[in-house]
């Protein structure tokens, strides 16, 4: 076994946009450093998530770097919400017009990390046996990196081509003429649905839970729209990192329930007109409140009663929790798929799959024939990529093991007792609640603003203290607690995996508050850290 690169400051673990950050960042700070990317290209969720119909919910100008002036200007989104290819590309885009594949070793699988106490310095082990010593470890790993199937009888028996979303085949998959089962109705199956639909012969979607989704009403890029965009950018970015999302939209103060049902009902057809996930902040108590939920809860019931002319799927496709429990769903004429003739919905809580055959689902009450299937199961979400990697701290302890019962971190950043070891949007900050380009900025600035001063002081180690992290984790479900999707069974807390500890993940208390945390602890001479 040989060790690579003796001398590196920092391993980065990914190279999707927090890993490519990271490297522009350290460079310009002095230190060497290395990501390794499992896949065969860089982009990470976008590198992997190819299905058909996968795009950002987030407008595509605000879906992207702020931290060069000229890259915002040179780049062209040709849509509102850009679709996979193109993100993809903007990817490509930053890492060439900053140099960055010269320090990316793709195809390269990080299996283990541990910290030798004896020097301080992570060793870190790819699938193939290279070893790569460094002084600093940071995990880019994201926050829904590992893909989740579902064990299904007899799957193995089943002798027709599965797909799952999150690893999509890079060569053009065509469902013409063939039977489909489809799997799972959260974002990426809401998104890829209606495209299977249009071109598979017939598709039978199995349904475990119905979902929320509002219409993208997508659209090609207005010239204007971006012109004047590019020349205001800059207030544009400083008035987002004032909204708890990081996404410009226009939360409205007022409570649901201080107003008249008409009034209403008016606001709610307004947000649903324009589309997306602004449609959340139509009134300032729908995340919090129940009451107040459910005015909007019924309005999109009835939507769906509206769109979906046969009642009783419109029924099964009617949710049973509040809205924004889950992630709310952006999409481009889901309901409408289900008026499709060659489109059947079944609902597992009715009748659940048993098993497979060769060529059919078999449920409680009957086989469906099937040549293909798409799973659109979803991700062991936040911890999955970490857990996934032996990670040995101090006194040989794992970071899974010390995870068994949920996530503990301080800030999402550190971990007590896996000195040097920093995560890039980690559980226990915002990260997934919020525009994931600007979460990551501010993680990326944070941590190399930490290594740059560590180096002017010539200092070497630094790790998170038990008590800070344990007040930390208090604090991250204090803010959870307040919102009614703390309630609701998701991969926000664990509970879409059979039994992962369900622990409320993500720091709900918005962008600037915690941005205000993070530069507080900082300016306390790392507050909560020990720095020797
Ligand atoms: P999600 O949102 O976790 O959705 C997964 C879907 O798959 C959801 O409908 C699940 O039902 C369903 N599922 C999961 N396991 C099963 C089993 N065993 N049987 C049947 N159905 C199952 O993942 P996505 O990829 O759609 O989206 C992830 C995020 O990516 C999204 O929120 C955006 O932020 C982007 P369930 O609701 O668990 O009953």
């Amino acid at each position: 076994m040989t060790v690579k690169q003796p001398d590196l400051d920092v391993l980065i673990v990914g190279a999707g946009f927090s890993g490519l950050y990271l490297i522009h960042k350290l460079r310009q700070i002095g230190l060497s450093c290395l990501a390794l990317e499992a896949g065969e290209g860089i982009g990470g969720t976008w590198y992997w998530n190819r299905y058909p119909g996968a795009r950002c919910d987030v407008p595509s100008f605000q879906y992207s770097f702020s931290f060069d002036k000229d890259l915002e200007q040179e780049w062209e989104w040709s849509e509102r919400y850009a679709p996979q290819p193109e993100i993809l590309d903007y990817a490509e885009h930053v890492a060439e017009r900053f140099d960055l594949k010269r320090s990316i070793k793709l195809s390269t699988k990080v299996v283990s990390a541990t910290f030798e106490e004896q020097n301080n310095t992570w060793s870190t082990t790819t699938e193939s046996g290279d070893q790569y010593a460094s002084r600093f470890v940071v995990f880019a790993t994201g926050c829904l990196s590992v893909p989740f199937a579902p064990t299904i009888n007899g799957l193995e028996n089943f002798s027709g081509p599965v797909y799952h979303t999150g690893k999509w085949p890079h060569e053009q998959v065509s469902f013409e003429g063939l039977k489909v089962g489809f799997v799972g109705t959260g974002s990426s199956g809401i998104q890829s649905l209606p495209i299977v639909a249009k071109e598979a012969a017939e598709v039978t979607v199995f349904q475990r839970t119905a979902n929320y989704s509002v219409p993208a009403h997508n659209s090609k890029a207005n010239p204007e729209v971006s012109k004047q965009t590019k020349a205001n950018y800059p207030e544009l970015r400083e008035l987002a990192k004032t909204t708890l999302s990081g996404v410009l939209t226009y939360p409205n103060t007022q409570s649901a329930l201080e107003v008249p049902e008409e009034e209403r009902t008016t606001v709610y057809e307004e947000r649903w007109a324009d589309g997306g996930l602004p449609f959340l902040g139509a009134y300032s108590d729908i995340m919090t409140d129940l009451q107040a939920n459910e005015t909007a809860s019924e309005f999109f019931k009835n939507k769906i009663r509206g769109i979906v002319k046969d009642p009783a799927t419109a029924e099964l496709l009617c949710p049973k929790f509040p809205l924004g429990g889950k992630r709310m769903c952006v999409d481009t004429d889901f309901y409408q798929t289900f008026n499709r003739n060659n489109v059947t919905l079944i609902s597992l809580k009715e009748e659940p799959i048993e098993c497979l055959s060769s060529n059919a689902v078999h449920t409680t009450n009957r086989a469906i024939e099937c040549d293909a299937l798409v799973l659109a199961t979803g991700f062991d979400a936040m911890t999955g990529a970490l857990n996934a990697i032996e990670i040995k701290g101090k006194d040989g302890q794992t970071l899974k093991d010390q995870w068994a019962s949920g996530p503990q971190t301080y800030l999402g950043l550190m971990v007590n007792g896996f000195p040097n070891l920093f995560t890039v949007t980690g559980p226990g900050s915002p990260s997934v609640f919020t525009n994931m380009l600007m979460a990551i900025e501010q993680h990326v600035d944070w941590i190399t603003d930490c290594l740059e001063q560590m180096k002017t002081k010539g200092q070497t180690l630094i790790e998170a203290k038990q008590a800070t992290q344990d007040e930390w984790g208090q604090e991250v479900q204090r803010a959870g607690n307040q919102f009614l999707r703390s309630e609701t069974d998701s991969w926000y807390n664990g509970a879409n995996i059979e039994g992962k500890a369900q622990v409320f993940m993500p720091y709900m208390a918005g962008l600037p508050a915690y941005r205000a945390i993070c530069d507080e602890v900082a300016s306390e001479n790392y507050r909560g850290f020990s720095i020797t």
